[in-house]
């Protein structure tokens, strides 16, 4: 039987690689760290909380030694470094932590690997952070790399000890470069649900106004559901390797709040600049999206796009879902979720 290891198991990707490793046959041991109150609501939405061949560990990736037990008693043969300090803007202010996490956390399993057993696959969650201040456009696996912020250093660590782990001891270790994936799985801190769960508080009356950061930022958004697979891809192909997965179109902040919106059927009109600009509810005339300066980022990643040619190409992989499709998506849930009177 196949067996996997997927660190960060109640995280957004964590939920679907799960799932879609379930719906393979693999026996799934899924990490998660140990707090008071730990929450799986996102494997209980895809009905897999209680699968009998998904196995919830705690772990601690900060702790080499946990990493090593970790390989030696579940006997896996891949695994999926997923977990992270993961928010970009908390990286400004916790920059220690996200490098011991984000950053050391996959040397700790690649390590474990190197004593364990050296034939364990091991995918790296990469980032199109890691290109930050971009070289090049659109973004391909060769583009230099120049991160904006201490989770894109951190990251650009775990990438190049996985390739150095590669090249030094023939470790299949692979590092994909995934560009933002979204699904109604989403954290709330992140832009697009934060704009999609707040988009449904205003339809259905439990919000009045939408603060956002900088609206000018281009992103490269892309459903998380296809991005695992081509996680999973990585590991099965005969060499590891780096690729990167994105869908080749980007849009900014403003163009995901007008297209969030009309999936609620509010037509918006803007105005202002800066600072002071406003989205104005064309129908009621109130203003329902304004700008909060605490959400500007102290250095930000302008442009994102990112050309998949390779993982199409090598792996198979294509991303199918539209922008539209998956911003309807998101809104929809939420209002199912809020009308229900729960959201996470
Ligand atoms: P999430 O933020 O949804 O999930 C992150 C996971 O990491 C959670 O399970 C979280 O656990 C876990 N985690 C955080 N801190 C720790 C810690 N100290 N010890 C153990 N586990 C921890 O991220 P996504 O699912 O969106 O992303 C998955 C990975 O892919 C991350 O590494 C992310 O950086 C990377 N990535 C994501 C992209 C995206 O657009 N989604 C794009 C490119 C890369 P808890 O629930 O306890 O907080
Ligand atoms: P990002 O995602 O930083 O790209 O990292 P996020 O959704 O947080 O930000 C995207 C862009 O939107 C701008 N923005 C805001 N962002 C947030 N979170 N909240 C706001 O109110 C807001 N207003 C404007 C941001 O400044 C930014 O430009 C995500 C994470 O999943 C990373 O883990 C992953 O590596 C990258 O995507 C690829």
């Amino acid at each position: 039987m196949n067996t996997a290891i997927i660190t960060g198991i109640t995280g957004q990707d964590g939920a679907y690689l799960s799932e879609l490793l379930l719906d393979k046959g693999y026996k799934v041991f899924g990490t998660y760290r140990r707090t008071s109150s730990v929450n799986f609501w996102r494997l209980a939405e895809l009905g897999i909380e209680n699968h009998p061949k998904l196995e919830l560990v705690e772990y601690d990736l900060t702790d080499l030694s946990s990493s090593i037990r970790l390989l030696q008693q579940t006997g896996a043969k891949e695994v999926y470094n997923l977990a992270a300090q993961s928010f970009v803007g908390v990286s400004f202010d916790q920059p220690a932590t996200t490098a011991e996490i984000t950053g050391i956390g996959a040397l700790n399993l690649l390590e474990a690997i190197r004593i364990v057993d050296k034939d364990i696959r091991f995918y790296q969650a990469s980032t199109s952070e890691m290109f930050g201040k971009v070289q090049a456009v659109p973004q391909i696996e060769s583009t230099p790399f120049y991160p904006r912020s201490p989770y894109g250093v951190a990251k650009l660590y775990a990438h190049w000890i996985t390739v150095n782990y590669r090249e030094s001891y023939g470790i299949h270790g692979s590092s994909g470069i995934l560009f933002n994936h979204e699904s109604p799985l989403r954290g709330r801190e992140f832009v697009t649900r934060k704009i999609t769960d707040s988009v449904a508080k205003i339809k259905l009356g439990l919000l009045d106004c939408l603060e956002l950061g900088n609206l000018d930022a281009r992103r490269d958004w892309g459903f998380a559901k296809e991005y695992v697979d081509g996680m999973w891809r990585m590991l099965q192909a005969d060499e590891p390797d780096t690729f990167v997965l994105a869908t080749n179109r980007t849009e900014t902040v403003r163009d995901f709040v007008t297209m969030a919106f009309k999936a609620a059927g509010i037509e918006l009109s803007f105005a202002g600049k800066d600072e002071g600009e406003t989205a104005v509810d064309v129908e009621t005339g109130k203003t329902v999206m304004r700008i909060n300066p605490k959400f500007y980022r102290p250095a930000e990643v302008e442009l994102l796009i990112g050309n998949p040619a390779k993982a199409r190409e090598k792996l198979g992989w294509e991303p199918k879902t539209t922008l539209e499709e998956l911003c309807r998506m998101m809104v929809e849930a939420d209002l199912r979720r809020n009308g229900l009177g729960f959201s996470f």
